[in-house]
């Protein structure tokens, strides 16, 4: 049966948005992400450009996008402000050149900030979906993120419907929205698998704008194979783990684990799933990446809860011929109730984040490169660092060739602090932060973390300072920082 909407082009569709109007596209990671709207908005800006006149947008999103998202519009510099979080080159390059105002949130937070008005108007919601019926029920394709918010409040709904994602997704999803103070209740989730929502999005039919039909799939990257940092920071958590079920610290059982994105993340879920005292375990996490599915196919891991599918095309491919075997091992939900600190700290959820920096006291740095440039953003660590039954901090000992150590005397940016952080782990060695004191922290982090190429001058930054809680001295905690602004790199810092 026909649909009652108006079919539209994609260049019809972005005609509809204005200069100056706010739009929430879906998309968590490229995973799920409008594509052909964006890339057609994009087009429009240049256009408008070059006939002298202004045409940028407010963009939100679940999270990072893909190419045709936050690449083309960085691209057309059609991006006014832009929040949650992103990771695109030429979007980081209008940020942290001042084009695009860019701030950074916590995951969670998002979905109730656009329905408390915080982030002002909602014009459009412009959302890929698998399918979408006459009375107003959207199936999405492989992330929800804040997708199913964008379609309650904003004014007008545009939908790719996107025939990649074969409609038989219907039941991947549960979307359960909570409600607003002071009416809120508890989120009734408790265990990975349980579903409190609906599988569909349901919106007013007379509010869908137009339907634009495509048919590509998502624009995830692949990731790089573990090395042999990585693969030994991987080994180190894992160890990590097993020692604490051997020390009755973590149930026999084990608990849900959330994991960062990236490749310490997937090298860290390998080494898991291979370790021989670490159960088959289920994950309460944000993002489903490659490594997941492998290990849900040998049987290691059980069940995973997320809210976007951010896998390769090929992976995604072989979950979608054996759709059944999948739907019974997974889930995703709104990024309010993947991110839920309550959850987080209902269900003991252990969190597994990366870091750019960790100070010698274990306060992280997530987003940040020499205090001043954003690289992502905070995403969801923070949500689940501050709620997690262990929080953990993976970072290598080196970066940049070995010229900068990321364990460093003090962050030159402040995410998650010191009282959120229990465990920093590097290539090098574990680091066991609870129960210490600032002192004890230094030397824990110092001696079992850093690289042994930067060990002395770390020792060397708290040597002579006297009396106080947290041995820290003010006028040199950013020598090193400055050390690798002057010379290219941070070797070399005099304390005297
Ligand atoms: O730079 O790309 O130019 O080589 O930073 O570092 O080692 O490739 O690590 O890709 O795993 O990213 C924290 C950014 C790590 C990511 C971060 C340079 C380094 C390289 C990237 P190049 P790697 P990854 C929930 C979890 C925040 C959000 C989060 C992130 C580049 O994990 O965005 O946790 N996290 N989400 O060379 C200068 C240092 C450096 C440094 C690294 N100390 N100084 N440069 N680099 N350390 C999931 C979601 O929220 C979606």
């Amino acid at each position: 049966m026909a649909l009652p909407f108006p079919e539209l082009t994609a260049e019809e569709a972005a005609a509809l948005i204005d200069n100056g109007q706010t739009v929430g596209f879906s998309g968590f990671t490229p995973a799920g992400a409008a594509k052909a709207i964006p890339r057609a908005l994009a087009e429009r800006a240049k256009a408008e450009h070059k006939a002298g006149r202004p045409f940028k947008l407010g963009v939100i999103t679940g999270a990072s996008t893909g190419d045709s998202l936050d690449g083309r519009l960085a691209e057309a510099d059609a991006v006014a402000w832009r929040t949650p979080y992103q990771s695109n080159p030429l979007m980081r390059k209008n940020i942290n050149q001042g084009r695009t105002r860019f701030f950074d949130m916590h995951l969670s937070l998002l979905q109730q900030w656009v329905r408390y008005g915080f982030l002002g108007k909602l014009h459009f919601a412009v959302v890929e979906a698998s399918e979408v019926t006459a009375d107003g029920e959207i199936t999405l394709t492989t992330s929800v993120g804040a997708t199913n918010t964008f379609l309650h409040s904003a004014e007008k709904i545009l939908i790719e419907v996107n025939s990649h994602h074969p409609v038989e997704l219907y039941g991947l999803h549960d979307i359960y929205e909570p409600a607003d103070p002071p009416h809120r209740r508890e989120v009734p989730i408790y265990s990975v698998r349980q579903r409190s929502g609906d599988p569909v999005v349901k919106v007013d039919p007379k509010r869908i704008a137009g339907i634009v039909f495509t048919d590509e799939s998502d624009e995830v990257g692949g990731f790089k194979a573990a090395d042999a940092i990585t693969r030994k920071i991987g080994e180190n958590v894992a160890d990590f783990l097993a020692g604490e079920i051997r020390l009755g610290r973590i149930p026999k059982g084990f608990l849900p684990i959330q994991s960062g994105v990236g490749n310490i993340a997937n090298a860290v879920l390998g080494a898991m799933g291979e370790h021989p005292d670490i159960p088959a375990f289920e994950m309460y996490s944000e993002v489903i990446q490659d490594s997941v599915i492998d290990l849900m196919e040998s049987g290691r891991l059980s069940f995973a809860s997320g809210t976007s599918l951010t896998v390769s095309p090929q992976i995604l491919t072989k979950i979608y011929q054996n759709l059944d075997f999948f739907r019974r091992r997974m889930l995703l939900r709104p990024q309010e109730i993947s991110n839920n600190p309550e959850v987080v700290r209902r269900l003991g959820i252990i969190s597994i984040n990366t870091a750019i920096e960790v100070d010698i006291f274990g306060n992280v740095n997530s987003t940040h490169i020499m205090g001043n440039d954003m690289m992502n953003g905070i995403g969801g660590s923070g949500d689940f660092t501050r709620n997690a039954y262990i929080s953990i901090f993976t970072c290598p000992s080196l970066a940049k060739g070995g010229q900068i150590t990321p364990i460093v005397p003090l962050c030159s940016h402040l995410d998650h602090s010191e009282h959120s952080v229990q465990v920093v782990v590097t290539e090098q060695g574990i680091a066991d932060l609870r129960g210490k004191d600032p002192l004890e922290r230094s030397q824990e982090i110092i001696e079992k973390c850093a690289h042994p190429d930067f060990r002395d001058e770390l020792r060397g930054y708290s040597r002579d300072v006297q009396g106080g809680h947290t041995p820290q001295t003010l006028n040199r905690a950013f020598a090193m920082h400055q050390r690798f602004l002057e010379t290219g790199s941070m070797h070399g810092v005099d304390w005297k």
